[in-house]
């Protein structure tokens, strides 16, 4: 019988992978997005006419609705993707992000906990939570000491997780994923940022690119290696929390180099640091430890740092590329 998932989340970044990585197994996905006064489908439009995807309007806020929803669509699987998932805005909206991290995971706990057949559930647990670094490298038994409203929510979902296993027998897993990127990713989160102002920079479109701390450390990952593991993890014979990482860390700085480099520039000559871009509590340093995924999922990251920052600079020349056409002609 065909297996029927529930993505909330699914205009995300990791979303459209997920979206995309169920499609090609089989499964009809059923993705919760949010009304919105212009597209935010732009990540799944690729995907957006297969029959096997289906969009419902929904809101992690909501909870009449998403009981609504697994009532109606009667899932096998539940991933929850959804969340205002940028650290330093949460600074800034501290209430918010908790409603859609916090109290969005367990909406949606509460909604499928009463379910005759209870579907597999995937919470989107983060790196962040490991804050102050506690042992490095981070693994699943390392204590959290989360640096942010964003990593304090994340915490709250990860131990509801946690407590809906073992209370209500419910198949639950925490993917404690560290950063991934893409060509996908938001254009606000460091990466991106610069491999979007790098492009526009060759191609004469932007002469400086504002940052903040260069010294911050990342395990930087390709988001398109990770989907597959958060499927694994629900494919298993027990729920299971599981670190997903590369096992390498850089620099800001470094991926700095990696970016300016493949075009040939001197990020030094553009480059301004910005107090804006600072957070109140900084995460210094992240860098995991992915062995327990490596044994028992048999999942291993493919694309290395440097291919990473390759691709994505690869993929912003080419935008900024069109964007200097579309401005030759106005
Ligand atoms: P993203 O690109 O920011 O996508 C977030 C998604 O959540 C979007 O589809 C967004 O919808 C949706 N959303 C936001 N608020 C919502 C609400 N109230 N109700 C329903 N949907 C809502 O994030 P991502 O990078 O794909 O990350 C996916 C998940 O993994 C997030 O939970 C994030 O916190 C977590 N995570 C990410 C990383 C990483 O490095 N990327 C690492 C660890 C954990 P709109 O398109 O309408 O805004
Ligand atoms: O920052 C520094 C910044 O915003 C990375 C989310 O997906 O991964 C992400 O959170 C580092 C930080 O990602 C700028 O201070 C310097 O130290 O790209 P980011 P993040 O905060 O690590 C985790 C795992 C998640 O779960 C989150 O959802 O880069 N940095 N200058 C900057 N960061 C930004 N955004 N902008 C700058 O100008």
């Amino acid at each position: 019988m065909t297996k029927k998932a529930l993505v909330s989340g699914i205009t995300g970044q990791d979303g459209s992978y997920l979206a995309e990585l169920l499609l090609s197994k089989g499964y009809e996905v059923y993705g919760i997005i949010r009304r919105s006064s212009s597209f935010n489908t732009k990540r799944i439009e690729h995907i957006y006419h297969d029959p096997k995807l289906k969009l419902e309007y929904g809101d992690l806020t909501d909870a009449t609705r998403l009981r609504e929803l697994v009532l109606d669509i009667k899932p096998d699987e539940v991933y929850n993707l959804g969340a205002q998932s940028h650290v330093r805005v949460s600074f800034d909206e501290p209430v918010y992000t908790v409603d859609t991290v916090a109290m969005g995971c367990l909406n949606l706990l509460e909604a499928i906990r009463r379910l005759d057949n209870k579907p597999r559930f995937y919470q989107a647990s983060s790196s962040e939570m490991y804050g102050l670094v506690q042992e490095t490298p981070q693994k699943e038994t390392t204590p959290f000491h989360p640096r942010s409203p964003y990593s304090c929510a994340k915490v709250f979902a990860f131990w509801q997780t946690v407590n809906y296993r073992e209370s209500y027998d419910l198949f639950g897993c925490n993917g404690i994923l560290f950063n991934h990127e893409s060509p996908r990713r938001g254009e606000t989160f460091v990466t991106r940022k610069i491999t979007r102002a790098a492009g526009r920079i060759k191609m004469g479109l932007q002469d400086k690119l504002y940052l903040g701390n260069l010294d911050a450390k990342r395990d930087w990952g390709f988001a398109g290696d990770y989907v597959e593991a958060r499927w694994l993890m629900l494919q298993q014979d027990k729920p299971d929390d599981y670190v997903v990482a590369t096992g390498e860390t850089h620099s800001v700085r470094e991926f700095l180099d990696e970016v300016f480099g493949c075009l040939d520039l001197d990020w030094h000559k553009y480059v301004e640091i910005d107090p804006r871009y600072f957070r109140p509590a900084e995460v210094d340093l992240l860098l995991g430890d992915s062995t327990k995924a490596r044994k028992v999922l048999n999942w291993e990251p493919k694309t290395t740092f440097k291919a990473l920052a390759k691709m994505m600079t690869e993929a912003d020349l080419e935008l900024a590329k069109d964007e200097a056409v579309l401005k030759a002609h106005r």
